[in-house]
């Protein structure tokens, strides 16, 4: 294995701040950042992935480069392709401008485009995998997990009151929460690409699904309407209208549901209700991350936020870890993420 210098996490701190620049607009393509130096050690070329279909990372740094690539060194935060997809192969393109040595954070995943450190050690190319790892991971965090496992990352959110009820006995819920909470819940649906609700909330709540300023406003990118089951949706309903597109899938197997989303590339499904729907989720083991909004409020009855998970004993109790705890207002957004996870 090569030497790593501090000059090598320096460049790869760098990639990995340009390749977020690109988080939120690379669907269904990760975020990628590239950085690449002269052979003196110079900085003479950047360049991030900023929509698919658009050139790589790699691509818009040696283009920045020119024929200082020559001898040098490319940082990428991930390891650069190796297939002709809506692009020409990085590796190709780093072996043509004849840099000397290819410092990578992370392997690709995506087994129709890796192979590209392989193609390059083939040219006598120096490769280095994994620095700042950790770093480039958490920047593409769902990306990389939907590609490994193969169906989009999961979060279940839900607003509750202390005592854990989304609904009051009448199912009325509006509001649980305070506007910042809610505020929130746009800013994080923002940044999903599908929102799944059960028909039952469809029924009860008449929610529209889309992502909304505070002035009600809605965002230029919708993620993708789900509505999971099969009861029947009145044609008045509001995930009906076209402020956004809307997939009904008449099952009750989050599986299945998975199964479809990952066919239309969904990385990011946001399971908003209800407690049918998050119970068959939990039980199937298909929640990746929890994110609850706790209301300092009481009810006493109504409806759980979840259903019924089949435990008759304390030994039971689905424990998770607790990753975050943020103050939103009078509210408390917990996130939770699976044990050992
Ligand atoms: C990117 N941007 O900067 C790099 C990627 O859809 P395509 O044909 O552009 O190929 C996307 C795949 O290429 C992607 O899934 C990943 O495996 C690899 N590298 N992708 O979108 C980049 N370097
Ligand atoms: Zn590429």
């Amino acid at each position: 294995m090569n030497d790593v210098s501090p000059m090598d996490v320096a460049w790869m701190r760098r990639a990995v701040e340009l390749a977020a620049r690109g988080t939120g607009s690379t669907h269904p393509n990760p975020v990628v950042g590239c950085v690449i130096t002269a052979s003196d050690g110079h900085p003479v070329g950047e360049g991030f992935h900023a929509v698919a279909g658009g050139p790589h990372a790699e691509v818009e740094a040696l283009r920045m480069a020119g024929a200082r690539a020559r001898g040098g060194t490319a940082y990428v935060t991930l390891e650069p392709c190796n297939h002709t997809g809506r692009t020409g192969p990085c590796a190709d393109a780093l072996i043509e401008a004849g840099v000397a040595r290819v410092v990578y954070a992370v392997p690709d995943p995506n087994r129709t485009a890796a192979g590209g450190a392989d193609k390059l050690r083939s040219k006598n190319i120096d490769v280095v995998e994994g620095v700042l790892r950790a770093e480039a991971e958490a920047i593409n965090q769902v990306w990389l997990h939907s590609v490994r496992v193969g169906r989009p990352f999961v979060t279940w959110k839900f607003a509750t009151t202390l005592d854990g009820r989304s609904a009051a006995p009448d199912r009325t819920s509006k509001w649980i929460t305070g506007p910042l909470a809610r505020a929130d819940v746009h800013r994080q649906r923002a940044a999903c690409d599908a929102i799944a609700v059960g028909t039952q909330t469809v029924l009860d709540d008449d929610p529209e699904l889309t992502v909304r300023d505070e002035n009600d406003v809605p965002a230029a990118r919708q993620p993708l309407r789900v509505v999971v089951g099969d009861r029947e949706i009145p044609a008045t309903a509001r995930v009906r209208n076209d402020r956004a597109e809307t997939l009904l899938l008449p099952t009750h197997d989050p599986a299945e549901v998975l199964r479809q989303l990952d066919d239309r590339q969904i990385r990011h499904l946001w399971l908003e209700g209800g407690p049918t729907l998050a119970a068959a989720f939990l039980r199937a083991g298909l929640v990746d991350q929890i994110v609850a909004y706790v209301a300092p409020a009481v009810l006493g009855s109504g409806y759980a936020a979840v259903g019924d998970l089949g435990a008759e004993s304390i030994d039971h109790l689905r424990r998770f870890n607790l990753a975050d705890v943020t103050r939103l207002g009078d509210d408390v957004r917990l996130t939770l993420v699976p044990l050992g996870g």
